[in-house]
């Protein structure tokens, strides 16, 4: 059997903002989908107002039509798209493309490649038998067997772009003309593959801009003795919401649902009392003025010989900044051994699932509205049914809780998309940040990271036993 082909000349034309003629292509793939339509009636799909959030709403008894499910997702794909063609817009994206800007992360133009590479292998190849537009590509942008570190002899950025397009011309044809209904899970873990290395971009494009900015040196007295003074001060004396013991449903088995997020199962609670809001800028700093990266007494053995081999005295990008703003850039070890130092202790993810019952996704720095975190009192509507705040978008925060598989775990699309970090060196991290797509911002959602990883993204809040 021989694989179907498609053109691979660049028919771009001669525009120099980045794939966005792609737009006309996906309202030609609208028409196609339209006039397939048997269907008698589906205004609704046509007047529906989307906030973003649209797939949260669904209800399970609302099946979608076929035509509706090919536009939900034409419309997701566009959304996502968007977000990427943005962070590519800034001059900063360009100028940094084929660099290795963190030794743990591979160079934005790679992301970019790897992107379109992923499109074209899961719909491309898996469903449409199309082999070619994944074969040019597959030598650099799949996951294996480049090394990070050798990701830098990258095709040219207009290059890239051009095959991020031809690619996506291509999906929408195929979902247009031979979309089937049970390839929906599919198409919603593509867009979030999309989603979460666009995440990954953004997150390059943050620490290129504060590595190179003035960092704060702060002068830190060795105050370690009478230690216990400093943290009985008001400033850590955070307010924190009461959450009942109790039965809770965590997890999703919705559509959109990563594998790692499902089964969803019911989880019995002992009572337990969490932050409610984040750690601050503000707060993390007194630790840092008391002392806390001096004294093992906080540390886990892992984290105090982590600091003394890496030699770290104050999280990686600290600057000066707003004391209202949720700490960020802070491994799991800083994390663990703040709460400590108050004693308090990480939520399990969990408890922090559980907390965040109730919140409505629209309301959170999400999704590049605001380029940036905003101050914690911003986001008096970004409230769960038990008050705990701004713990979706905004930051990241760690959990106590390695990464692992929930009872009943399929892995999907692939083994390894999950389980390969099935490993006891992966904590979870919940909630997503300002550069979490729509479709990646849900309390359900896990993200993970190996402890010593200073996430620039990430953050944290504590919690106590009650
Ligand atoms: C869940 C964000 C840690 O980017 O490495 C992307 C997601 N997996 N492509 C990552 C992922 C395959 C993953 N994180
Ligand atoms: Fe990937």
């Amino acid at each position: 059997m021989t694989s179907k082909s498609v053109n691979t000349e660049n028919n771009r034309g001669n525009t120099s903002n980045y794939g966005f003629n792609s737009l006309p292509l996906n309202c030609e793939s609208l028409n196609i989908i339209q006039e397939n339509s048997q269907e008698t009636s589906y205004e609704n799909s046509q007047s529906e107002q989307n906030s973003g959030h649209f797939l949260e709403q669904e209800s399970e008894s609302q099946a979608l039509s076929q035509t509706q499910a090919q536009e939900k997702i034409l419309q997701t794909l566009f959304q996502t798209r968007l977000n990427l063609f943005r962070l590519f817009g800034s001059c900063q994206a360009q100028a940094v493309f084929d660099h290795q800007i963190h030794p743990e992360f591979s160079p934005i133009g790679w992301h970019l490649g790897h992107i379109a590479y992923t499109e074209s292998l899961w719909i491309l190849v898996k469903l449409g038998d199309i082999k070619n537009l994944s074969d040019l590509y597959a030598p650099v942008f799949a996951n294996f067997p480049t090394a990070k570190a050798h990701r830098t002899n990258l095709p040219s950025l207009s290059e890239i772009l051009d095959y991020v397009e031809i690619v996506r011309v291509e999906t929408t044809r195929y979902l247009a003309n031979s979309y089937q209904s049970e390839q929906a899970r599919l198409w919603y873990w593509l867009i979030q593959h999309e989603v979460q290395h666009c995440e990954t971009i953004a997150l390059l494009l943050e620490l290129n801009r504060v590595s190179s900015a003035n960092h704060l040196s702060l002068e830190i007295s060795d105050r370690s003795d009478n230690f216990s003074d400093n943290f009985s001060g008001n400033y850590f004396d955070s307010q924190m919401v009461n959450i009942p013991a109790g039965e809770f449903w965590q997890g999703s088995d919705q559509i959109f649902a990563q594998d790692n997020e499902q089964p969803k199962h019911l989880v019995k609670l002992d009572q337990f009392a969490i932050d409610r809001f984040p750690v601050t800028v503000g707060q993390y700093r007194e630790f840092i003025l008391a002392g806390g990266y001096q004294n093992p007494t906080w540390w886990s053995a892992a984290g105090w010989q982590w600091l003394q081999t890496e030699g770290i005295n104050l999280p990686q990008y600290w600057q000066e900044e707003n004391d209202n703003y949720p700490v960020c850039g802070v491994s799991w070890y800083e994390a663990d051994a703040y709460a400590r130092a108050i004693a308090k202790r990480l939520p399990t993810e969990a408890e922090w699932e559980k907390a965040a019952t109730g919140t409505d996704p629209s309301f959170s720095n999400h999704n590049f509205a605001n380029s940036g975190r905003s101050p914690i009192q911003q986001s008096s509507h970004n409230k769960s049914i038990y008050g705990c705040q701004d713990l979706l978008g905004n930051v990241w925060e760690w959990t106590a809780t390695k990464f692992a598989p929930y009872p009943g775990f399929v892995p999907f699309p692939y083994l390894g998309y999950s389980a390969t970090y099935f490993d006891q060196d992966h904590y979870v991290l919940r909630g997503g940040s300002w550069a979490t797509g729509s479709m990646g911002l849900r309390s359900s959602f896990r993200n993970w990271y190996q402890p010593d990883v200073r996430q620039i993204l990430a953050g944290f809040r504590c919690a106590i036993n009650y």
